[in-house]
């Protein structure tokens, strides 16, 4: 399969720029680049299923630069809705210390920040060497723009996409890149680039983009209620990773692993069939979640995930150690034990229940667990000799809510 027909099979190019991109991805090594912006400190789970996309094509022979937006974080790509919020530079320099970092560590390849060529452009430089060369009409046209005209938008954001357009350019006159990918809502930024090349240099480059991943509700991969799921495993633990992946909707799944795993197609048809026999296995979630943490974090942490969640729902939740489950459970609502406590006293004094008849219906109807032991004693009594390590009490509500109690 060429790189291009492989592209194609996992649904990944929503437009190209030309359609002579497609002998040039097949046939000559090209140097592309990818870019993000330093809105925080770690890249999430969105951002991941995008730059794959570098370590795809350099499968194929071809050369990805990373890109940090030390400079256009400061000003803020124009969402359709709104003017986003300014950063401080304090914080700008931060995060890109903290993507930089994590580009590197996760993906390898070498990476840029367009502060350092942006830095020293006079105001007049910007608009005599690249606003003149950019159409007002032409960027009031763009997607993004034209929906913010009702809205409002400063020239600030407005500005914004000349600065894109002028990274493609300068990486073009430093290192050869003739190639930029991103997500589809990127259209307008990268053909301002091809537009700048155009009219300066004469020279055609190259934009691809790809559609954005949506899950069963047509919500943002990776998007959940609350928080972001961070390619930082201090911020989001594999088990947390692990428990999005493995609960994939069915429907979903096979694109996920088209789109965010570097599984053949055999072997994507092989899972699928299994998948379809038993969906019930989750063998097709599991495979997602087996590829995307192992890239990420490592095989061990892969292994890590899979055992607590499997021990979570038996009893060999008792022979994990205490530091083991606080680290996985970091996002898990937490709170210290004193003493030894009534159950329903420990369900409404820490919030998992709002009333005490709510906390009793809910130990009656076989709803709460300790430790994976079913409470249907009202007077049951949760004390430090029974925590796990003598520290550790999980409890659970329900089929999905975990609570951590911590005795000191
Ligand atoms: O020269 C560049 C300067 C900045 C950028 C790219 C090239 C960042 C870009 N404007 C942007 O805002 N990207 C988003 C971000 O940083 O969160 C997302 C895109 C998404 C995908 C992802 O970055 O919304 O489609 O491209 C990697």
């Amino acid at each position: 399969m060429t790189l291009f027909e492989d592209l194609k099979y996992r649904g990944l190019i929503k437009d190209i720029s030309s359609p002579e991109l497609e002998d040039k991805l097949n046939n000559e090594k090209l140097t592309f680049y990818i870019g993000t912006d330093p809105t925080a400190d770690s890249m999430h789970i969105g951002h991941f299923s995008s730059f794959l996309i570098a370590t795809r094509l350099a499968k194929y022979g071809h050369k990805p630069i990373l890109l940090i937006g030390g400079a256009t974080g400061l000003i803020g790509d124009p969402k359709p809705s709104k003017e986003r919020p300014m950063i401080t530079p304090e914080e700008v320099e931060h995060n890109v210390e903290g993507l930089t970092k994590q580009a590197k560590e996760i993906f390898g390849f070498e990476v840029v920040n367009n502060y350092d060529w942006t830095k020293n452009i006079s105001t007049i430089d910007f608009l005599r060497d690249w606003g003149k060369y950019i159409n007002v009409n032409y960027m009031l046209d763009k997607d993004i723009i034209s929906r913010r005209l009702e809205s409002g938008i400063t020239f600030c954001e407005f500005a914004y996409t000349i600065m894109q357009g002028l990274d493609f350019v300068t990486l073009y006159e430093q290192k050869g890149v003739t190639l930029q990918v991103a997500g589809s809502d990127q259209w307008g930024n990268i053909t301002t680039g091809i537009e700048l090349a155009r009219k300066k240099l004469d020279k055609e480059l190259y934009g691809m983009t790809m559609p954005l991943v949506l899950d069963a509700n047509g919500v943002k991969f990776g998007k959940t209620e609350g928080n972001a799921l961070w390619l930082d495993k201090n911020k989001t633990s594999s088990y947390e990773l692990y428990q999005y992946l493995i609960n994939s909707s069915d429907i979903c799944v096979i694109d996920y692993l088209k789109k965010l795993t570097f599984l053949t197609k055999e072997e994507i048809e092989k899972i699928e069939i299994e998948h379809n026999k038993a969906p019930e296995l989750r063998i097709a979630q599991e495979a997602l979640a087996r590829e995307v943490i192992t890239f990420l974090h490592g095989s061990e942490e892969y292994e890590k995930a899979k055992k607590i969640s499997k021990a979570l729902f038996t009893d060999e939740i008792k022979t994990l150690d205490a530091k083991t489950l606080k680290d996985n459970f970091k996002d898990v609502p937490s709170f210290v034990i004193n003493e030894d406590i009534n159950i329903i006293d420990l369900l409404v004094n820490n919030k998992i229940c709002s009333s005490k008849r709510e906390a009793r219906e809910l130990v009656n109807g076989n709803a709460i667990s300790i430790n994976n032991d079913k409470i249907t004693d009202e007077n049951y009594l949760v004390t430090k000799d029974n925590a796990i390590d003598k520290e550790v009490v999980i409890i659970k509500k329900g089929k999905k809510k975990y609570f951590l109690g911590l005795y000191k």
